[in-house]
């Protein structure tokens, strides 16, 4: 049997959350393991997988949303900034596969570290993989 998608559970009121927003298409909910105070999950209420088959205008929603509670955060919890984080794919490290940006607070004493901690790969050659990927659009 297939499993169930917490999320959709989550969005279908089946489990419940500490829902901060809602829309016709996005809920932003409390991450159950916060990292920080607020830390918050935006998700659409349709199940999609992450960022490789996200409907354009939903991503566009969520954008905005993680904006406006970014700016909540500030006012309210008086935060000083916010990390906005997504992991698409299992070599991403996604753990929930229900497409979620987590929006982190960030406060002066948080003692967190969410950008890269690795040394830059020197193995890249930034002329090769310019010439794959440039002047597609
Ligand atoms: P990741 O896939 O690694 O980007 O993170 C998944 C996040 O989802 C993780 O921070 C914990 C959170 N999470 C997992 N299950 C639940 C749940 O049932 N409720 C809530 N509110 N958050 C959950």
């Amino acid at each position: 049997m297939k499993e169930k998608c917490i999320f959709c559970e989550i969005s279908n009121g089946n489990i419940p959350s500490k829902k901060i927003l809602e829309t016709e298409n996005v809920l932003a909910l409390l991450d159950v393991n916060p990292v920080s105070e607020g830390h918050t999950l935006v998700i659409p209420k349709k199940h999609y997988e992450n960022i490789f088959d996200i409907d354009k205008e939903i991503l566009k929603e969520i954008s905005e949303i993680c904006q406006k509670l970014s700016n909540l955060f500030k006012e309210k919890l008086k935060c000083e900034g916010v990390n906005i984080l997504n992991a698409s794919g299992k070599v991403a490290q996604q753990s929930v596969f229900h497409l979620h940006f987590h929006v982190v607070p960030r406060y002066s004493n948080d003692k967190l570290n969410l950008w890269f901690h690795q040394e830059a790969n020197k193995n890249i050659d930034l002329n090769k993989v310019f010439n794959k990927i440039s002047n597609i659009y």
